[in-house]
């Protein structure tokens, strides 16, 4: 089912490796022409143009944009019991991970009488997005919401798309999870136009400073557009899994695992990486019988038999983690003999799941771990949400007389240098000595 990349025997560069290695399709360029007049409308009109893109794009026109708190209670109260207790204990995990990532103000004495102080301050206002396409996601709310309740964000609103079903409001599983983390403001609307609405502000709504949260390429559009009016988390593209095996994993592991993220949509990437041809062979038996008796066949398949999916053959280990450093998936699975020597090895990656008892499924809802992690290959240079992506560093630079006293002639020396003579004037006139 899987298509096959046979990398054995071919020592491959790591821009070899890239080139070679599958990728989705997910063109984000070719999305902003259709997303720049709903984003113009937005700032025009606000609430007006919000209404009509929900019933455009949602073919619902909610009876406000703001979900009332009585719909929010509500759908608290009619919770299924199970899913609330669920949604608690992804809640209570994620906050100890995410408490023990919040970072202190630290001083340094550069030299005496002179300090300077990274003070890390939470953004003022943000709004978080969830999508609700072709799933929903309240996971995603405990994911998006909690870091930055943690970081000490003062004001959070959440977006998520107005549902035909449940009287144009967002998903009631979306709006119970919104409860249960006690944020209040939230607002029936999806895609580019929510974006939007969170950048520009509309009545009864104030503009953001900084928006996260995955969606689809409409909303990644629209956050590349309005980037620098607004801050991003980053442009999320189709999720991936990328599973490491030698072989001792199990077969049946591995291709529930592949299956688990495929589910997502037919543009998500599954990735099995092997020196193991009787594992690849396995797995890909596992599959066959697995694929025709999953839930959402139609798209698991789509997204397995994608060019983006493949099981890429390798020489050994050493070749394989050559692979899935080059490839930086956002999901990484190690199901390998030693597997935490083989994980500790691992450079690039969203998140790395740690042999044979640590599926990715776990991470998305309920290890602790966040699920909104760097996809495309932005691995390489980006982190998952985390506290620290609600937090702004501010260097706080406090010198004495003396302290200034101390360094001054470097200071003039340097702006000489660099033909900008005002720079050492300003020092100069405080210590006229060094003119
Ligand atoms: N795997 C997705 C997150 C998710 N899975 C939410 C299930 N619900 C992207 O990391
Ligand atoms: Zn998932």
């Amino acid at each position: 089912m899987l298509p096959v990349l046979d990398l054995r025997g071919r020592p491959l560069s790591l821009r070899d490796l890239r080139g070679a290695l599958p990728r989705a399709e997910f063109d984000v360029e070719a999305a902003l022409s259709a997303v720049a007049p709903i984003c113009d409308d937005v700032r025009l009109r606000g609430s007006q143009a919000l209404l009509d893109a929900a019933e455009r794009f949602d073919r619902v026109r909610p009876s406000s944009l703001r979900v009332p708190a009585a719909v929010l209670s509500r759908a608290l109260t009619e919770l299924d019991p199970a899913v609330r207790r669920a949604l608690e204990e992804s809640i209570r995990r994620a906050r100890l991970v995410h408490a023990d990532q919040r970072r202190s103000d630290k001083v340094t004495v550069v030299a005496s009488g002179g300090t300077v102080t990274e003070r890390w301050v939470p953004v003022d206002r943000v709004g978080l997005y969830v999508p609700g396409g072709l799933a929903v996601y309240p996971s995603s709310v405990v994911m998006n919401v909690v870091p930055a309740q943690i970081a000490g964000v003062g004001s959070l609103a959440v977006a998520s798309p107005p549902q035909v079903d449940h009287d144009g409001w967002p998903h009631p599983t979306i709006l119970a999870a919104c409860a249960l983390l006690g944020v209040d403001e939230v607002y029936a609307m999806g895609g580019a136009q929510a974006i939007a609405g969170f950048a520009h502000g509309f009545e009864g709504c104030d503009p953001v400073t900084l928006v996260t949260g995955p969606g689809n390429i409409y909303v990644a559009a629209a956050k590349r557009l309005l980037k620098g009016l607004i801050g991003i988390d980053a442009e999320a593209g189709p999720t991936e899994i990328a599973i490491l095996a030698d072989a001792t994993a199990d077969a049946g592991h591995v291709a529930a695992d592949l299956i688990s993220q495929a589910e997502h949509d037919p543009l998500a990437a599954s990735v099995l990486v092997t020196d193991s041809v009787e594992l690849a062979g396995a797995v890909g038996s596992e599959l066959a019988s697995r694929v025709v008796a999953t839930k959402h066949v139609e798209r698991v398949t789509s997204a397995l038999t994608g060019r983006q999916s493949a099981v890429v053959l390798v020489d050994d280990l050493d070749a394989g983690l050559a692979v899935v450093n080059a490839y930086a998936a956002e999901h990484l699975e190690i199901q390998t003999a030693d597997a935490a020597a083989v994980a500790a090895r691992v450079r690039n990656a969203g998140a790395v799941f740690v042999g044979p008892w640590s599926p990715v499924s776990l991470g998305d809802y309920c290890a602790g771990s966040n699920h909104v992690l760097p996809t495309g290959g932005s691995a390489v240079h980006s982190s998952g949400l985390s506290v620290q992506s609600f937090l702004r560093g501010i260097h706080v630079v406090d010198y004495s007389e003396a302290a200034l006293r101390e360094v001054g002639a470097h200071v003039v020396t340097l702006a000489r240098s660099e033909d900008l003579p005002g720079h050492g004037d300003a020092v100069i006139a405080r210590l006229p000595e060094l003119g």
